[in-house]
């Protein structure tokens, strides 16, 4: 029962397998905040073959970037539509992943808190090939770091765990190449604005103390 936020939009960043997923599972936990996750919303769609996941399936397997023209008016509908539900802060993961969709998403949501998780790729690799999830909710998992309380089904719901398509190694390689090329303008979009918060470590137990300090602080300013 800690704060209870309201009018803060933080956004959430960090390559592939830095542990967005895991952190902000702990953050909405903690902060009681609304939670959307761009990777989420796309599984979904290509999960239940809708015609805008038929068209993106075979991007998001090769572990390339969706287009902007399409994810981002769907990922700020999806941001209204839910703010609309609730009078509370909103955590959004995985987005922006460009220039382009952090300025369109300063006109419509500005984030008044971008986190970065600084993860050194080394650490990341072992990480995803261990990964299991619960498509429809987004739980992550892995076997060696927080194993289900069951093995193949999800600890909240029992349903069937699966592992995700872009995390084979070639298109995790790709998603991190990607990553590397894109991320440094962003970066530096939300340093000039005052939002960047940086946390480097190798452990998200590590990690999360650190954010969860950060933001107790941060959220009895707003
Ligand atoms: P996503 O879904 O945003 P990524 O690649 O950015 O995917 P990912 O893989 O979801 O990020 P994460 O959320 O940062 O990683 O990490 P996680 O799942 O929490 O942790 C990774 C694993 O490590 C888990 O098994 C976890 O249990 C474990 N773990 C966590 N902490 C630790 C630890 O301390 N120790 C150990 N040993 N293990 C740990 O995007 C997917 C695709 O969607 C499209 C793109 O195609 C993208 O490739 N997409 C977009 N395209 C365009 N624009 C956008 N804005 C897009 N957003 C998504
Ligand atoms: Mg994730």
């Amino acid at each position: 029962s800690g704060p209870r936020p309201k009018n803060v939009f933080i956004v959430i960043m960090g390559p592939p397998g830095s542990g967005k997923g895991t952190i902000s599972e702990r953050i909405v936990r903690d902060f009681k905040l609304l939670y959307l996750s761009s990777g989420d919303v796309l599984r979904n769609h290509i999960s239940n073959q809708t015609e805008f996941g038929v068209q993106i399936k075979p991007i998001v397997a090769a572990g390339k970037l969706v287009p902007s023209s399409l994810l981002t008016p769907m990922i700020e509908a999806d941001i209204s539509k839910l703010k609309s539900t609730g009078d509370t802060g909103f955590l959004l993961d995985g987005f922006p992943r460009s220039v382009d969709q952090a300025e369109s998403l300063q006109r419509t949501h500005p984030p008044n808190l971008a986190i970065q998780l600084d993860v050194p790729f080394e650490t990341i690799i072992n990480r995803i090939k261990s990964r299991y999830i619960h498509l429809p909710s987004g739980r992550v998992y892995n076997l060696d770091y927080n194993p289900p309380k069951v093995t193949g089904k999800d600890d909240v719901t029992g349903e069937a765990l699966t592992q995700r398509e872009d995390d084979k190694p070639e298109s995790v390689k790709k998603r991190l190449e990607i990553y590397q090329s894109v991320m440094d303008p962003i970066l530096e979009y939300y340093k000039n604005k005052q939002v960047l918060q940086v946390f480097s470590g190798t452990e998200s137990n590590v990690i999360y103390p650190q954010v969860k300090r950060f933001l107790e602080d941060f959220l009895k300013k707003q």
